[in-house]
């Protein structure tokens, strides 16, 4: 007989805090309850982080001015912000979720994701787990949250968002498709306002149209981004609930900036590589890594988006090595438009072994290497960078102190 293996179908949960600093803040001081209040920034900050769900009434919203947002509600009170409570706050809500699943992923201040795939045993239904959750945050914190349950992380974001405030939404496979069918491609985490014009201009404005759109159209506009794409139109996510300190270890350290404005000027662009190596190689260097691997990433305004990588015969972390190789992937890619974004990263990583440099040079550009990191370290990104290197070819103006590129995100891990 032939054995059939069943895959269990996960349960995981989404926690959101609702109106979760203005909320804070009316805990903390009772006449400030049930009234229209916005949090802003300390230090002459003038923009609104949040506002109470009284205030979202007149409209009042995250990023406003506290002028715009003082004509919209002119009752409305304004409270400075105060980061270490609302950390404070988030810890407590960490300790109480700990007693209800071992695997939970902070995914923002007042966001979590716990796995709680086969909790029923000790808990009941997902849904009773998710009622004294709530209780529990209620009573012993004295804030209200909203919980989405689904069999993936990207549907149980989404569950959140359905009811709110105070919501507690549980999808189940058979819910999904008509869902999707009518949600506006927009409203699915990380579909930003861009992507969501592209996918218009195509025709396509629901997840359900994204999810049938054949997904080979959709890699030759986007790239790889194409088929992620198709899969969140379909409601399919395997990312796992991934807990604090079991993030993947680095397979590759990179970083890509997002261009101020689309660029098609080749100087430029290598200016930008520049920067860009410089940072892969000063964090390899930090961590005392370096790789062999190096790929280029290219955006065009449309997407679509592409790598090119290098193998060197050693691995570097040297930000003149990294950038020529950058430099020659770029020199062999012939660019049908102008460049959105721009990516470099180090691959192939191994840990950096003390090594006697073979030549006079070597030992020369490794001291000033040690001392570009110390001064950098000491006093901002870019503070000394390259200005040499890109002079060599004659394309390079001269780098500002000051220069910081700009929409660096994050550094990749994957
Ligand atoms: N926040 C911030 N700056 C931003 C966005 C948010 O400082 N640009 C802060 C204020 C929010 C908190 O992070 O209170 C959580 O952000 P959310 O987007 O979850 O918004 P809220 O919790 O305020 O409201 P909601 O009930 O819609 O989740
Ligand atoms: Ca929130």
């Amino acid at each position: 007989m032939g054995e059939t293996v069943q895959l269990r179908e996960r349960v995981i949960m989404h926690l959101d805090m609702d109106a979760f600093f203005a909320s804070v803040e009316q805990r903390c001081n009772p006449r400030l309850r049930g009234r229209a209040i916005a949090v802003i920034g300390s230090a002459g900050r003038t923009v609104v982080t949040t506002a109470s769900y009284e205030a979202r009434r007149y409209g009042v919203k995250a990023g406003m001015n506290r002028y715009e947002a003082a004509m919209l509600c002119p009752r409305l009170i304004f409270v400075i912000g105060n980061n270490r409570k609302y950390i404070d706050t988030s810890i407590r809500i960490l300790n109480i979720l700990k007693d209800f699943s071992p695997t939970i992923e902070p995914y923002s201040i007042d966001e979590e994701f716990l796995e709680i795939t086969g909790s029923e045993l000790l808990f009941g239904p997902p849904q009773d787990t998710a009622r004294v959750i709530k209780e529990r945050i209620e009573r012993e914190i004295g804030l209200t949250c909203s919980i989405g349950i689904a069999p993936n992380k990207l549907l149980a974001k989404l569950a959140t968002h359905m009811e709110k405030p105070d919501g507690l939404v549980v999808l189940g496979r058979d819910d999904i498709p008509s869902i999707l069918e009518k949600l506006p491609v927009g409203e699915v985490w990380g579909i930003g306002r861009r992507l969501t014009a592209h996918l218009k201009e195509m025709g396509v404005e629901r997840c359900g149209q994204l999810g049938r759109y054949p997904v080979s159209r959709l890699r030759r506009r986007f790239g790889i981004v194409g088929e992620r794409l198709s899969l969140m139109g379909r409601g399919i996510d395997e990312s796992p609930v991934v807990p604090v300190g079991k993030e993947a270890t680095a397979k590759s350290v990179g970083h890509s900036t997002t261009l101020p404005r689309d660029v098609s000027d080749r100087g430029v662009i290598r200016r930008h590589l520049l920067h860009l190596s410089e940072m892969v190689g000063r964090r390899a260097r930090r961590y005392r890594i370096m790789g062999k691997r190096i790929t280029l990433t290219v955006r065009y305004p449309d997407f679509y988006t592409f790598t090119r990588q290098k193998s060197l015969p050693l691995p570097t972390n040297d930000t003149d090595a990294i950038l020529r190789a950058s430099l020659s992937l770029l020199d062999k890619v012939r660019l049908r438009e102008s460049v959105r974004l721009l990516g470099v990263s180090l691959a192939g990583l191994v840990t950096e072994y003390p090594q006697l440099p073979l030549f006079e040079e070597e030992l020369r550009r490794e001291r000033l290497l040690e001392t570009m990191d110390a001064v950098n370290d000491r006093f901002g990104d870019f503070t000394l960078s390259w200005g040499t290197l890109l002079d060599r070819d004659g394309k390079a103006g001269v780098i500002s102190p000051a220069w910081r590129p700009e929409g660096v995100k994050k550094v990749e891990v994957r």
